[in-house]
């Protein structure tokens, strides 16, 4: 009489599977995350300070209290961190500040680096 157990895969039926999984896994816990970067303007003795505020207002989505903290900051102690963002975003909002601020006459400078 056949019996009622259900057959259950076991070890030997299924060795490439088991081996292959546990090779997967590893190589997935050794991928690194993407850099992220910091977005920092410098300090000069031309740009305006309202020019600054409106710059943190409109590329880093700051609010009017936080760009005026952030640009008395960066007046102070000759830098200051915008936001942080992948490297694409990074670089877009650099050429976006860069173009603007050479657009109204302002020597006003913007980089990023790896935060
Ligand atoms: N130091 C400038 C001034 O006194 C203001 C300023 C602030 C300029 C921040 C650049 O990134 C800057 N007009």
């Amino acid at each position: 009489m056949p019996s009622d157990k259900p057959e259950l895969p076991s070890g030997p039926s299924l060795p490439d599977e088991g081996q292959g999984a546990t090779v997967a896994e590893r190589q997935l816990a050794r991928v690194e995350p993407p850099p992220v970067y910091q977005v920092v303007l410098l300090n000069d003795d031309y740009t305006p300070m309202e020019f600054v505020v409106m710059v943190l207002q409109q590329y880093f989505q700051r609010d009017i209290e936080t760009a005026t903290q952030i640009m008395l900051t960066i007046h102070h102690e000759g830098r200051g961190v915008c936001g942080v963002y992948s490297r694409d975003i990074a670089a877009t909002k650099v050429e976006s500040v860069l173009a603007a601020a050479r657009r109204a006459g302002h020597p006003l400078q913007c980089i990023m680096e790896v935060a």
